[in-house]
């Protein structure tokens, strides 16, 4: 403690993150990896990163961008034609049952490209990317209804709703805000664009947005700002967007009814706005289905309470937060009891009739979250670089805590659901400053972790995420998430189908089929097959690669020199790269995981022939020989190894080794590799018995590699069960972990 300079408090917080080798963690969270376009995962409350799921970029560890699934999945995300290779991500949000996380998706928005992709929680893979066909840029995304029926995408900057150019003269006639519901087909996990639909909205920069929930499911919120509708020109001696977007003392609150929304949409009341179905502003007055409410001033967040009946709204330029009643909001659209209409004819209800409470919390409020305990709230106070945790029902500040630096979201723990499960709070700063050993002008930025169970917020952790301006972040319990080790043999996960490029072990082949050659090709520790490949300058060739390993964790990459392929091939997944070999010459292929003891030799070649070559010499020179003694030698090792793979089998089936899943999976894995055993020992044996030493020798050798294998996944297998307190047993269990053998019988 001295010696590191600790504090007895600092002792406490280590104790409550530490977790030790091997441990887990109680929540995962899902952080936006702003800039990078990614989604950033880490564990709460180690604050270990766990992954980066790649979303809106390439990313060469996953592959994605690089073999051709995940490239379709890319080209889903140009924007009229163009490839966009980064994206802006705020607002991740996990799939909701009843108004709870079910841990089976993550959606996830781009500001800067208005986009949103479908992430995948059996997989951690990024599957849609869906466009807006009528926005320019949009901030209020992605947040999901209680049944995640839709996903709510609000705009920001306003824009024409076409593509084409207006003149800002025009920017209170032409152009528009709107939001965007986005149709969810939960059975497809896709989100379906023929069966989405927005609302036109007044040229009022529309911000964060929320959906109701509990008594105000139905209905949805979007906050704005600037409903100045200034429109700038600072260069030109006006004065600037800052001055003339915080004039007015209020802003807008926009209440829709998206359930109505939906059932006019069907009823045909919709116009087509570059093929897509947009409800205008006339419309939605006149359908009573679009009303404001003035908030004060520029707000930032809405967020509507656990049990649904009331919204907050932080003032970001004012120091109050609002608590609205969505009761009072009913009963005075009800009434029709307006205080006016806005310039385009939208009834405003009058902001103290619908107010709950107002709290004077302090400067900069932007966002809120909630705990466990019914009424209780934290708000970020991002001028004051604080959290305060307050009564929304009272109206009261209960706690403020200070963090470094600048806070913009916050997150507690499944704090956007209908049951928040407290316990911490994390804050997703936007400056860190001094917090962290200095890496030039760019800092990381610092998430801070908060416990929040007592009374009193206590400050446990800074975490550096080292990774674009995340803004919000979402975390589940760990135990809601059960993702796959594997998929099923022959998977293209971007499509989620058996792929048709899929090879079964055996078949393995290259054929030129209308202009391209397909290889057809698989990855198992440690060989790659084909291992050589030749095709002639200008062809295209496509390489269609399956991992045939069963094995958890058993992931072989595929890195090829020139033509920037890189493939990450996970246990039973299938992926293509396919590109036109138009230079000549001599490309090597290679594992890029480290999968084995021979991942080094897990190689092999591309041979672009120059057009028009003609080979003379077809035969492969063999850089060594090998006689019988070589083989002999081989088989006498092969059988030594034998004898202690017989010791570890003995030892996992004399114990209660079924009651442990990864074990048995390992025993899977190791009844895999032992079968390949047997396969090369009798090609070794078959050349043996013909007296040709050089091909009984390496097949003999291979039969080695593969019992290496199954050595070292037995000897895993055996320390688990050791230091897991496995017993013995006194029978031995029916099923023998040796099929090999017993295929031979
Ligand atoms: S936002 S903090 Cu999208 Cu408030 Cu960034
Ligand atoms: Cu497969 Cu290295």
């Amino acid at each position: 403690m001295e010696a590191r300079g600790l504090t007895q408090k600092d002792i406490l917080a280590a104790a409550k993150t530490y977790t030790p080798t091997g441990g887990r963690d109680e929540f995962i969270a899902f952080s936006s990896g702003g800039q990078s376009g990614q989604l950033i995962v880490y564990g709460i409350p180690s604050m270990r990163i766990l992954k980066y799921v790649a979303v809106f970029t390439p990313e060469p560890w996953q592959g994605y961008g690089f073999d051709d699934e995940s490239k379709a999945v890319l080209a889903q995300g140009r924007v009229n034609g163009k490839d966009i290779t980064f994206g802006d991500t705020h607002h991740p949000a996990i799939s909701e049952t009843d108004g709870d996380y079910d841990g089976q998706y993550v959606f996830i928005n781009d500001k800067a490209n208005p986009r949103l992709a479908v992430v995948d929680l059996t997989d951690f893979e990024t599957k849609q990317i869906v466009v807006s066909p009528i926005m320019k840029s949009e901030h209020g995304g992605a947040f999901v209804t209680p049944n995640t029926e839709y996903v709510i995408e609000a705009a920001q900057y306003p824009a024409p709703l076409t593509n084409e150019f207006v003149p800002l003269s025009e920017f209170n006639d032409k152009y528009r805000g709107a939001v965007t519901y986005w149709k969810f087909d939960r059975e497809a996990g896709r989100l379906d664009p023929s069966k989405s639909f927005s609302v036109e909205l007044p040229p009022y920069s529309q911000d964060l947005s929320d959906a109701g929930k509990g008594p105000s499911d139905g209905w949805s919120f979007t906050n704005s700002f600037c409903s100045e509708r200034y429109i700038g020109g600072i260069e030109s001696g006006r004065p600037p967007f800052e001055a003339g977007c915080s004039q007015k003392d209020t802003d807008f609150l926009h209440v829709i009814n998206w359930k109505r929304a939906a059932e006019l949409v069907a009823e045909g009341k919709a116009e087509k706005i570059n093929g897509h179905d947009v409800l205008s502003i006339k419309t939605a007055v006149d359908e009573g289905i679009l009303f404001l409410i003035p908030e004060p001033k520029s707000p930032h967040g809405v967020d509507v309470t656990p049990d649904g009946t009331k919204i907050v709204i932080a003032g970001k330029l004012d120091s109050h937060i609002s608590v609205y009643s969505f009761e009072k909001i009913m009963k005075l659209i009800e009434a029709k009891d307006f205080a006016g209409t806005d310039p385009y004819g939208v009834p405003i209800l009058e902001l103290q009739k619908v107010l709950h409470t107002q709290l004077e919390a302090g400067l900069g409020p932007l966002h809120t979250q909630f705990d466990s305990t019914d009424c209780v709230a934290y708000t970020s106070l991002y001028v004051d670089s604080q959290i305060v945790k307050w009564d929304y029902c009272e109206g009261k500040v209960l706690d403020k805590v200070s963090i470094h630096y600048n806070v913009g979201h916050l997150m507690t723990m499944e704090g956007d659901s209908v049951h928040p499960k407290g316990k911490y709070l994390v804050s997703l700063n936007k400056l860190a400053i001094d917090r962290f050993n200095p890496v030039g002008p760019l800092h990381p930025q610092n998430h801070q972790l908060i416990d929040i169970a007592g009374d009193k917020m206590d400050l446990l952790y800074d975490m550096p995420v080292p990774l674009g301006e995340p803004h919000y972040a979402v975390a589940i319990a760990a135990d809601k998430l059960q993702p796959h080790i594997r998929y099923d043999l022959g998977w293209n996960s971007r499509a989620n189908e058996k792929s048709e490029f899929r090879t079964r072990p055996g078949r393995e082949k290259i054929e030129r089929r209308d202009g391209t050659v397909h290889v057809y090709g698989s990855l198992i520790r440690s060989h790659i097959t084909p291992e050589i490949v030749e095709v002639e300058e200008g062809e295209t060739v496509s390489f269609h690669l399956t991992n045939l390993e069963r094995a958890e964790d058993e992931t072989h990459g595929f890195a090829l020199h020139y033509y920037n392929v890189n493939l990450s091939v996970e246990p039973g997944k299938t992926v293509s790269a396919t590109f036109k070999a138009d230079r000549p010459g001599v490309y090597p292929y290679y594992c890029t995981e480290f999968c084995s003891a021979l991942h080094l030799e897990m190689q092999g070649y591309l041979l672009v022939q120059p057009k028009g070559y003609k080979s003379e010499n077809a035969a492969l020179q063999e850089g060594t020989t090998y006689a019988q003694e070589d083989y002999t030698k081989q088989v006498g090792a092969n059988n030594d190894t034998q004898d202690v793979i017989d010791g570890v089998v003995a030892y996992i089936t004399g114990r209660n080794y079924k009651d442990f899943p990864p074990v048995v999976a390992l025993v899977e894995d190791a009844t895999d590799q032992l079968n390949f055993a047997a396969d090369a020992k009798k090609k070794s044996e078959d050349y043996a018995s013909k007296e040709d030493w050089q091909n009984a020798t390496l097949w003999a050798q291979q039969w080695f590699q593969y019992q290496v294998k199954a050595a070292d996944i037995g000897l895993r297998a055996k320390t688990y069960l050791e230091q897991n307190g496995a017993v013995e047993i006194s029978e031995q269990p029916p099923i023998s972990p040796r099929p090999a053998d017993e295929q031979k019988q």
